[in-house]
């Protein structure tokens, strides 16, 4: 299988068992993780069939499985792309094992002047989340847990980072402060 061929070194064991789950739409995502990301953030590796004990596992499940990501085609769950800050690069989001806890977290590597860096949104989470991107869209939001929804007029790509069937949230560019913000969303 084509993907395996993408795995290398002390990885090529956990990547082969990631592959067999995978289709053809992943393998952007793991050469983007063996070429680039990986030197960018250390003590985090890629997902392996270990870590999936629910959601994760199902890999013919339409609804873990139809994530999509920058192109619309389904992908695996745990990670997308899009054009997320203000430039013309892609970026890529995953979602990713700490080597010594088990934890997960979720990494934005965002292109910059010198390429790309990591930003991490959120560390240290058991749960099998989903990332899937928002296209831009007239998003309606809980700016507050008490408070009325309001709608933000998208001016490009966010992060949709869910729980399967649960509760959801978009992290989405604020230029102004060259960070990701989050957004609670409604159904
Ligand atoms: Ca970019």
């Amino acid at each position: 299988m084509a993907l395996v061929g993408l795995a290398c070194g002390r990885d090529a064991k956990v990547s082969g068992e990631l592959a067999r789950h995978l289709q053809p739409v992943d393998a952007v995502y793991l050469r983007f993780f063996e070429d680039t990301a990986r030197s960018l953030l250390a003590g985090y590796r890629l997902p392996s069939e270990a870590d999936f004990r629910n959601y994760w596992k199902y890999y013919n499940n339409t609804l873990v499985y139809g994530t999509e990501g920058h192109d619309r085609r389904p992908k695996a769950p745990f990670w997308t792309d899009g054009f997320f800050n203000a430039d013309d690069r892609l970026d890529f989001a995953y979602i990713l094992i700490h080597e010594t806890t088990g934890k997960k977290s979720l990494v934005v590597f965002v292109s910059d002047q010198s390429g790309y860096r990591p930003v991490l949104l959120q560390e240290d989470f058991d749960e099998e989340m989903g990332l899937a991107t928002q296209q831009p869209v007239k998003l309606s939001y809980y700016p507050r847990a008490d408070a009325h929804s309001e709608v933000l007029d998208m001016k490009r790509e966010g992060i949709a980072f869910f729980m399967f069937e649960s509760a959801s949230s978009v992290f989405l560019w604020d230029p102004a402060t060259s960070a990701f913000k989050r957004y609670w969303i409604s159904d």
